[in-house]
């Protein structure tokens, strides 16, 4: 059922008449961050002034390092950075963007997992797009962070915009359910992120990018055979009691407990539940970077607890998350007549009867 903070969106849509899809640098002005994390050309400035003394920044999570690789060339084009749990789905996720922006790639070559080597986090580029796995949780999506923020500031990137596409539990929303954050809160229902830094509890808001936000919302079609909401999303350090299971190893509450935790949830205005939205809004923030999260419901958390759908049926709600920011990303670079439809050097068909039999041939000499 939804709140009255949330809003059902899908049948309502407010069409982008050419004006969503922000952030470029003819727009930046539309953006909410502070300028003093932010040098004038919008490129990312660090808060640590330790980092400038550094002869070289070795990013070990992300097996890259600004002695060892030459990060402006490899990473000056990055406008996009995509988030999500599994290195698969970021995986798919690159080949997905890859196709809806027309990036092709050179004649013979693949798609290679930049940071394969650290074991860690997988990451691929496709053209102005970096499709990053952050792992489960606050603290590896915060080591990621990190990391990342950092490179945006070697590569000497311009206003990026990073989104989290992600998965979730809904608070009274089917499966399958697309929910933008409006705004971040943690267990405690406060809209922070908390760390404990040299013995104190560092406070930073968890905000995300209002203008972002905005323009990811316009973006869902009423004729998408699903619900796309806004409302808060609320953010835990646990998959099980922290989010009122009662299947974990432990629980020592009632069904009772975990309905009437669920229904204050839902008062409050919190749409779904999941593990990574306030590190990810407060550190983006905290940069300077514009940013927003689009997760999809694997589940209502008001009929249970068990992520039950067949694997197909999973599939397919993850490409709803994938499908409105590409949406997004693809209007943006049209806007900048940047969308590369007739792309150089990849496999190229002519004559399909002919390639078939070249392909013929050359199986005939195996
Ligand atoms: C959503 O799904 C994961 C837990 O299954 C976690 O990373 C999250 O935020
Ligand atoms: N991810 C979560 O963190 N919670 C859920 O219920 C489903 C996915």
């Amino acid at each position: 059922m939804p709140t009255d903070e949330s809003k059902n969106i899908s049948r309502s849509v407010e069409k982008c008449n050419g004006n969503c899809g922000g952030g470029g640098d003819d727009d930046v002005d539309k953006r909410e961050y502070d300028n003093a994390v932010r040098y004038r050309d919008g490129a990312v400035k660090l808060r640590n002034p330790n980092l400038y003394l550094l002869d070289q920044d070795i990013l070990y999570h992300l097996a890259l390092g600004s002695g060892s690789h030459d990060l402006v060339e490899m990473f000056g084009d990055v406008k996009f950075v995509c988030m999500g749990g599994t290195p698969k789905r970021m995986e798919q996720f690159a080949y997905y963007i890859m196709q809806e922006i027309g990036h092709k790639l050179p004649c013979g070559t693949t798609l290679l997992d930049i940071s394969q080597y650290s074991y860690r986090y997988s990451m691929f580029k496709v053209g102005p797009v970096l499709s990053i796995s952050h792992g489960m949780g606050i603290p590896s999506v915060g080591i990621l962070l990190h990391e990342v923020i950092k490179l945006m500031y070697h590569a000497k990137v311009r206003d990026p915009m990073f989104i989290r596409i992600g998965t979730c539990g809904g608070v009274g929303y089917e499966g399958g359910t697309v929910v933008i954050t409006e705004e971040a809160v943690d267990g405690m229902l406060k809209p922070y992120h908390e760390t404990p830094i040299l013995g104190k509890i560092v406070r930073r808001p968890a905000k995300m990018d209002k203008q972002l936000t905005k323009d990811l919302i316009a973006l869902a079609h009423p004729e998408d055979p699903y619900d796309t909401i806004v409302g808060k999303t609320m953010c835990t350090s646990d998959f099980y009691e922290g989010q009122g299971r009662l299947d974990g190893a432990f629980c020592d509450f009632s069904e009772q407990d975990k309905l009437d935790y669920l229904t204050k949830l839902q008062k409050a205005g919190v749409v779904n539940i999941e593990m990574e939205s306030t590190a990810f809004a407060a550190l983006t923030h905290h940069a300077g970077i514009s940013a927003a999260i689009v997760c999809v419901t694997l589940l209502d958390r008001l009929k249970g607890d068990q992520v039950m759908a067949p694997k197909e049926v999973l599939d397919e709600w993850q490409m709803r998350p994938q499908k409105l920011v590409s949406r997004f990303i693809t209007q943006y670079l049209q806007r900048k007549g940047r969308l590369s439809l007739e792309g150089h050097g990849s496999m190229c068909v002519k004559s399909p009867r002919r390639f078939k039999l070249v392909q013929q041939e050359s199986q005939n000499c195996d």
